[in-house]
């Protein structure tokens, strides 16, 4: 499988996922400005949006949209429990979080990233950031992640979006402490630190 990428975006909660259901991978780091993989080759030519997270498999589907991915690598190792089984209660309680952070927390980041945007709509964007952030504290209040006792694909999804943090000044250790704790617990994973690592965010 390939997994095309941009170090530090969205792209890196399937990288976690990879890593931690342990299947075999390469990556192709991609330009989301100008299109291109850092090998030269035209992105759109693989996928039309022009985004990441792109898993290209071994048959040469081409699969996209990160809770679609992280779906698909979780269910070929279902013994890593990444995902509840398909059709339980709980998958459905996995597929809520995916959407949560996708609709909410992703696509709620992104105005800040936009250097188009407006300084006062990006205040109104963080309020609104801050009232996730106090709904996810009360939820991870006295549970490790979001499913409970067990990381799932949902925790590096989250992880992934809510490091974004850094890059606008939200200070989570000083306003938001349960997911502040919560971030620790899951950069402390191995896979979690394999992960930076190889995407040049950690040394
Ligand atoms: N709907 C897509 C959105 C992915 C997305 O927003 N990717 C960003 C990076 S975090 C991107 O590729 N941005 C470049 C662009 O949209 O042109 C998904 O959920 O996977």
């Amino acid at each position: 499988m390939k997994l095309y990428f941009s170090p530090g975006a969205c792209s890196l909660s399937p990288h976690i996922a990879l890593l931690e259901a342990g299947l075999p991978f390469e990556l192709a780091q991609v330009d989301l400005k100008a299109k291109t993989t850092k090998a030269g080759g035209d992105f759109r030519s693989v996928n039309p949006k022009g985004q990441v997270p792109t898993l290209e498999l071994d048959d040469g589907e081409v699969l996209t949209e990160g809770p679609a991915i992280v779906q698909y690598i979780a269910d070929r190792k279902p013994e890593t429990k990444l995902a509840p089984a398909a059709g339980t209660m709980e998958r459905y309680r996995l597929q809520e979080w995916l959407n949560y952070v996708s609709t909410e927390m992703h696509k709620g980041f992104s105005p800040l990233f936009n250097p188009n945007a407006p300084d006062q709509w990006k205040q109104v964007v963080k309020d609104m950031l801050a009232l996730r952030f106090d709904f996810l504290s009360k939820k991870l209040e006295g549970k490790p992640y979001l499913m409970g006792g067990t990381f799932t694909v949902a925790d590096a999804y989250l992880f992934t979006i809510l490091g974004w943090g850094k890059y606008h000044n939200i200070d989570y250790a000083a306003k938001w402490p349960v997911l502040h704790a919560y971030l620790g617990r899951v950069a402390e994973r191995p896979a979690v630190q394999a992960a930076l690592k190889a995407e040049g965010l950690l040394k």
